[in-house]
């Protein structure tokens, strides 16, 4: 009986050398950004979630949660401003995707990021679909440098405006749904830098064809990946599996110039003398803690508030027992 090969990353890669593969589907997370110096989400200690703690929300994704939003858009704001985009630039991985769409064999790419280096990379945009978020307008961005609240200029109307991501609780844009349907088409799919918690996303490795190879670059396991044959993982920081994925390619000097390129693109774009504060933005556990003070002041108002309340109607209630007129 032969023992049927076993799927490895050189495997991989020769099938694409040789033509093999020349459609490939992506799907990518936060984890492709962390080099670039924005934090994840559920990374323990450096992710987002838990430096949000200082704020007491009741739960860590509340600060991304419609209903949360709309009645406490501060902290939302608050972080934004540390998590402003244009002063970023794209990773080694990213430079990896641009040059999949470069040599015309990346399918499609599905994105939970809303930082956009993506395309800062050179990922044309028909090629990408944000399932989280598109980047706003002058106005937003002002709010994002400052960190304030942007409230609506209907003098009527006054109440904070939503970026335009799409917040947990609300639903994916409708082209989720069309894109999707390419799936099927896709001869390699190549997860990278996502824990695949958050649905829909999470479901689309399981949406690939049986058989069909998965290549997994992430910190840790996930989801169903590794668990049917063909499927490869490459566990360990991302830019560091993509170097490998690229050396067994044979394309790691043309990945390499591709990044350097890419990244003094960027860097020509955003300067350090930008009007978009300098290099590295205000500090996350900075602007947390300048929040999550403020929202302990407010706390304190409310609770004086209430205690003075409760005082003075305390004093009303024993002055009528002792039979007192109420004053008006
Ligand atoms: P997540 O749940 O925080 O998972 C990140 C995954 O990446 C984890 O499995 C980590 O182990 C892994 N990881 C972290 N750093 C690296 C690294 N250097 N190399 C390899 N693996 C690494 O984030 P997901 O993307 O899975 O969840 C989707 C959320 C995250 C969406 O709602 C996004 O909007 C949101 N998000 C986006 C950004 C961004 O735009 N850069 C940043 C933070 C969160």
């Amino acid at each position: 009986m032969s023992i049927p090969p076993t799927t490895t990353i050189q495997s991989i890669a020769e099938r694409i050398k040789t033509g093999q593969i020349t459609r490939i589907i992506v799907l990518t997370g936060a984890g492709i950004s962390t080099s670039a110096g924005i934090p994840d989400f559920r990374t323990p200690k450096t992710g987002l979630y838990d430096r949000l703690a200082p704020l007491n929300l009741p739960t860590p994704e509340s600060i991304f949660h419609i209903s949360y939003f709309s009645h406490s858009p501060e902290p939302f704001y608050a972080i934004a401003q540390a998590r402003h985009p244009s002063t970023l630039k794209p990773t080694l991985s990213h430079a990896f995707l641009a040059l999949l769409a470069k040599k015309n064999i990346l399918h499609f790419l599905f994105t939970q990021n809303i930082d956009g280096l993506e395309e800062d990379a050179g990922v044309p945009a028909e090629k990408i679909l944000w399932t989280h978020a598109s980047y706003p307008d002058d106005l937003m961005r002002k709010a994002i440098k400052t960190g304030d609240v942007p409230y609506c200029l209907e003098p009527k109307c006054s109440g904070a405006i939503k970026p335009e991501v799409v917040f947990f609780g609300e639903s994916l844009p409708e082209e989720f749904d069309e894109k999707v349907k390419l799936i099927p088409e896709a001869d390699l799919m190549l997860v990278m830098g996502t824990s695949l918690r958050v649905a829909p996303c999470s479901g689309i490795p399981r949406m690939m064809e049986p058989g069909v190879p998965r290549v997994l670059i992430n910190m840790e396991r996930c989801g169903d990946m590794g668990s049917r044959d063909g499927d490869v993982s490459i566990l360990g920081d991302c830019d560091v599996g993509v170097r490998e994925f690229a050396e067994a390619l044979g394309w790691r000097g043309e990945l390499e110039a591709l990044w350097e390129e890419v990244v003094a693109a960027k860097a020509k774009i955003a300067g350090p003398e930008s009007e978009d504060g300098g290099e590295d933005g205000p500090d996350l556990d900075a602007c947390i803690a300048k929040i999550a003070a403020q929202m302990d002041e407010r706390l304190g108002i409310s609770k004086g508030h209430k205690k003075m309340l409760e005082s003075h109607l305390g004093d009303k209630f024993a002055r009528m027992m002792a039979g007192d007129r109420p004053a008006s």
